[in-house]
């Protein structure tokens, strides 16, 4: 219901404006709480010292260890660590919490830099984001007394990336890891791209965000709806022509890096991430709208070399960061049923953490937790993705109709067609798109939104099965195998799966028919042989594009049908693929933005279809 988008907006609004990290700057005088604070600034090797709050318990009968959250996004406001919904189950374990603003931002000294890189370990004075919760964690053993030697750290999204980056390079205390909604690769994946397009409105407002101050800053854009400004804008370079004049250090590399170069490279944690140091576990959201990704591939790649057993993943059915303090009985229309943020507060991350920092309970943590939509209810696998699943492909086809049988024909005109015109973009969620962390914001939803919105778009092409005569489970990695030809030279691909709900719902008039997004993602089609090697298509040719659509975990149930959209644009959350090809697409003219005939194919030569990995019962 409304009012329960309402709370829920409001609550992610300030998880993210206040970065989850922040305990009460009150508490010290709040004599409800359990815990006391004060506040320090903690000298790092290069001299800049970092503004630090230590929250420790009033009554301490035994020593403690230290969990750290270090944050972007300003420590001091919100509640103390035992009135702090996200830590609160841990607090009372009792631990002494430490809350840091990262170098440059909040009341901390020093520059800020975007995901910073690896620092030169040959430079003994350099430092990383690795380097400063080293030394905060020494100077913590050595000046906080009352402690147990043992330090974690945890937190969501950018305090996630924070997280894993510390365990990439971590302090021999430093003994348990809980990184949240990390991003993974900012190319590939995450906040500022996907496989290679563009996240035009988040790339844009987010370096406001970070770089237009040193505290959170909100872009005026003096109108509501910003598809209509980002529309008007025409192309990306009017950006630093006409309103940040190259102030936004995050947005000018933008500019600058338009493939897979060594910028991306030095901040991705596909190049950062050697085995797991220290015991660590990945928590994600299978609707997480900024860092879906990060989780599972950071877990994937650390899992190949876990000889120790130290590798742990967990998603559930949340938006990004939506665990961190709400019940998360449902993500805005999708039921769950029970209180799966709770759940995953009290029985996982607290367990986690009592283990690894104060040897409590018996550490037999799954080795995948997921929770699994559809029948809603907690899994646990013992692989991920898990060895029962087998792929089954199931097949676009004429007339709209979606199966698990290959098509047989083979005549050339086996294919849909839609325009695709950049002067007229698919909007990615219903306008008006608020400004992303704007007021009444409902980019927090946007992947759970109901896709029919969309469906009748004459540049959305659509195919669905039949009704279900019994439920399908997916559990495992989802992939779409796409021939598909372009009149242009570029192109955007955009793959979805869809769970459609049945036509009518007496009990819950407002779900009939509704259109879940299950999977999905976008692909620049000048990436499809490789991110650094641009290369332009022919027209006319038909190609084969491979997209990872990434895990899932879900029962369309009986009763439902399953459902499969294309289109090429999705703004503005992905700027507008010319569909010429230019070099760099961050210089593109107005005059290079042309229309498309987009064909999806549908033949046994070129059987489109999408790879699901299903549960045989
Ligand atoms: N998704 C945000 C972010 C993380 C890391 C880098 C850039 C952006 C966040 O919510 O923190």
């Amino acid at each position: 219901d409304n009012n329960g988008y309402l709370i829920l907006m409001k609550k992610s609004l300030f998880f993210l404006l206040t970065g989850l990290a922040c305990f009460a700057a009150h508490a010290q005088n709040d004599s409800a709480s359990s815990y006391t604070w004060r506040e320090i600034m903690i000298p790092m090797r290069d001299g800049v010292k970092l503004h630090t709050i230590v929250y420790t318990p009033k009554k301490q009968t035994e020593k403690l260890p230290f969990v750290l959250i270090r944050t972007p996004y300003g420590v001091g406001t919100g509640y103390a660590p035992d009135k702090n919904d996200y830590i609160k189950d841990m607090a009372a374990d009792g631990y002494i919490f430490i809350a840091q603003d990262i170098r440059g931002r909040y009341k901390s000294e020093g520059g800020f830099e975007m995901t910073r890189p690896s620092r030169n370990k040959k430079d003994p004075q350099s430092i990383d984001e690795a380097s400063d919760t080293y030394d905060t964690i020494d100077w913590l053993l050595k000046n906080i007394p009352g402690n147990n030697g043992n330090a974690g750290i945890l937190g969501i999204s950018y305090d996630g990336w924070l997280a894993i980056i510390a365990a990439a390079d971590p302090h021999p205390a430093l003994k348990a890891v809980s990184e949240q909604a990390t991003p993974y690769d900012m190319f590939t994946n995450d906040d500022f791209h996907h496989n290679g397009a563009f996240r035009l409105s988040y790339g844009f407002e987010y370096a406001v965000l970070t770089e237009a101050a040193k505290t959170d800053s909100l872009y005026n854009f003096g109108e509501y709806d910003t598809y209509d400004w980002y529309l008007r804008l025409g192309p990306l370079s009017n950006i630093n022509k006409k309103y940040a004049h190259g102030s936004l250090p995050t947005w000018n590399n933008f500019m600058i890096h338009p493939n897979y170069d060594d910028y991306w490279h030095a901040e991705s944690l596909r190049y950062r991430l050697d085995y797991p140091k220290v015991p660590i576990q990945h928590v994600g959201g299978w609707w997480d709208e900024e860092d879906m990704v990060g989780p599972q591939e950071a877990y994937a790649q650390l899992e190949k070399k876990d000889t120790s057993h130290r590798n742990f993943l967990v998603i559930g059915p949340w938006l990004h960061g939506q665990w961190g303090g709400d019940e998360a009985n449902n993500l805005a229309a999708i039921k769950f049923g029970q209180p799966t943020g709770t759940y995953f507060r009290q029985e996982i991350q607290a367990k986690w953490f009592a283990y690894y920092l104060k040897g409590k309970g018996d550490g037999n943590f799954a080795e995948m937790t997921s929770f699994q939509t559809g029948s809603n209810e907690w899994k646990h696998y013992n692989t991920w993705p898990p060895k029962e699943s087998t792929i089954k492909k199931i097949y676009l086809h004429a007339d709209g109709k979606l199966s698990f049988d290959k098509p047989s024909v083979n005549e050339p005109t086996a294919f849909d067609s839609y325009l695709s015109d950049p002067a007229k973009p698919v909007p990615y969620r219903t306008r008006p798109v608020e400004e992303t962390y704007g007021q009444n914001s409902h980019w927090y939803f946007w992947l759970a939104a109901n896709q029919r919105f969309v469906d009748n778009r004459p540049d959305v092409a659509h195919w669905l099965t039949d009704t279900l005569t019994e439920d399908i489970t997916i559990t495992g990695d989802v992939i779409a195998n796409i021939f598909a030809s372009t009149s242009g030279t570029d192109a955007d691909w955009v793959v979805k799966l869809i769970d459609v709900y049945p036509n009518v719902d007496h009990q819950e008039l407002s779900m009939s028919g509704y259109e879940l997004m299950i999977n999905a993602d976008i692909l620049r089609a000048r990436f499809r042989h490789g991110f650094s090697t641009p290369e332009p298509l022919t027209p006319g040719k038909i190609e084969a594009y491979t997209l990872d659509l990434h895990g899932a975990d879900h029962v369309f149930k009986k009763g439902h049908r399953i459902m499969v959209q294309v289109q090429s644009t999705w703004f503005p959350v992905y700027d507008r693929n010319p569909q010429k090809y230019v070099p760099n697409i961050y210089e593109a003219k107005e005059s290079d933005y042309q229309t498309a005939t987009q064909k999806i194919y549908h033949t046994a030569v070129f059987p489109s279809c999408i790879e699901l990995p299903v549960v045989q019962l």
